[in-house]
């Protein structure tokens, strides 16, 4: 059975409706899915217990949504070729996991990383496994996916794929898991099951490297951030992925003490150990409970969604995105280009989607219309590009997995259960 059969009854059943009344802060009340008058938070609290709650609130709107579609997919009795309420599959985080689960997954992405490319060596050379298909993928195609129309919709396909290539090329039988930066913000990274280094985590920290400088961001005329190091720097030597070689990179590698690290177009053979800082500081600061319901509720439209979520230029800001990408540090953690060499990037962004999932669900006659892009193909459109649009073609070259469709239009990666995607986030 292909279902999350529990999840889904929850889901048939209401009970995963949230009646936690929060605080004395501000709501507004919309109209759900299915019609009945619900309740929402209109403020983020500063309390982070309270936000944690708030956000289960608004993603749990967003699963009622999801609910009321897959229910009226299944009415209309297409059952063998669309998405509904019994192959719905479900992404949890990873600490909801069992041991098994976690373990499975794990498995899976050590069968990928042990596989051989399918990138020809012409075109990357320094691509070893089929795990650098993806890694190589997204260097080459840095400059169009961020900053751009099409970050937020290029990403959701790009862990999709992952999770495809796991599932048809691994025999992972489970779903992407996803990492809640505002848990590990309230319980600290290392003591996190996704990084407390034991068997069923993702691996953990890297060895101290003792008084490192900060990290400096920006340049190009932009004021600099600076940003802590963190309690690792050196390389993993716990955990599944212990001593894991990362084969491709660095291009843009900001390292303690404001230097930028680069080899050329990190295209080439780089064997090097992965290494990460993990930094509670920058997690606790930009993306914590209240950090993600604040974009949640402020952003009005897309284009001040996903530019609060990267950080705009200049406003000191990283965002959520920047803030889980930065916590991890490490080599190829702080490297835009390569950061998806560390397996964490695929939780990470798993959440980004998360939270663009339950921002959309907020307006979706909107959100996943034309109206829910913004942006041209190019980084701050630095050089000018067309606006994307929901015909633009997103084309992830090798990072695709057998079994899985190619390019498609932005129009097909809009909503999580339309298209190619069938997955609902608890
Ligand atoms: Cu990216």
């Amino acid at each position: 059975m292909r279902l999350n059969s529990q999840a889904a009854l929850l889901l048939l059943a209401g009970t995963l409706t949230s009646a936690l009344p929060v605080e004395d802060t501000p709501v507004f009340t919309t109209t759900a899915a299915g019609g009945a008058t619900t309740t929402l938070p209109a403020v983020a609290s500063r309390n982070t217990a309270v936000a944690q709650s708030q956000i289960e609130q608004l993603a749990n709107f967003a699963q009622e949504l999801a609910n009321t579609t897959l229910t009226e997919a299944q009415e209309k009795m297409k059952r063998s070729s669309s998405c509904n309420i019994f192959n719905v599959r479900v992404r949890r985080e990873w600490g909801t996991l069992s041991s098994n689960e976690r373990r499975e997954y794990i498995k899976a992405v050590k069968c990928v990383m042990a596989k051989d490319a399918k990138t020809p060596r012409a075109l990357i050379p320094g691509a070893r496994s089929r795990y650098d298909d993806w890694v190589g993928s997204h260097i080459n195609q840095t400059n169009f996916i961020h900053y751009t129309g099409t970050f937020l919709g290029w990403h959701r396909y790009y862990v999709w794929q992952y999770e495809q290539m796991l599932r048809n090329e691994c025999g992972y039988t489970g779903s992407q898991p996803y990492w809640d930066w505002a848990k590990t913000a309230a319980t600290g990274l290392e003591k996190s099951p996704i990084f407390d280094g034991s068997n069923t985590s993702m691996s953990g920290n890297g060895l101290p490297i003792k008084n490192q400088p900060d990290i400096v961001l920006g340049g190009n005329g932009l004021p600099p951030i600076f940003l802590p190091a963190g309690t690792g720097g050196g390389n993993v030597t716990t955990g599944p992925f212990k001593n894991m070689i990362v084969n491709l990179g660095p291009v843009a590698l900001s390292a303690p003490g404001g230097e930028t690290i680069s080899n050329g177009d990190g295209l080439a053979y780089n064997p090097r150990v992965l290494k990460r800082d993990l930094t509670d500081a920058i997690n606790r600061r930009y993306s914590n409970a209240t950090s993600i319901v604040n974009l949640l509720l402020n952003s009005k439209d897309i284009e001040t969604f996903q530019m609060a979520m990267q950080g705009v230029p200049g406003s000191g800001d990283i965002g959520v995105h920047g803030g889980g990408h930065y916590s991890l540090g490490g080599d190829p953690g702080r490297d835009v280009f390569t950061s998806p060499a560390d397996p964490v990037f695929y939780l990470h962004h798993a959440q980004i989607d998360r939270v663009w999932w339950i921002w959309q669900a907020l307006k979706p006659w909107e959100r996943y219309s034309e109206k829910g892009i913004s942006g041209t193909g190019t980084f701050l459109n630095s050089p000018p590009s067309p606006d994307t649009t929901l015909k633009t073609l997103i084309d992830l070259g090798y990072a695709t997995a057998e079994g899985a469709p190619g390019a498609l239009l932005m129009e097909d990666l809009m909503s999580t259960l339309a298209g190619p995607f069938c997955y609902i986030y608890v």
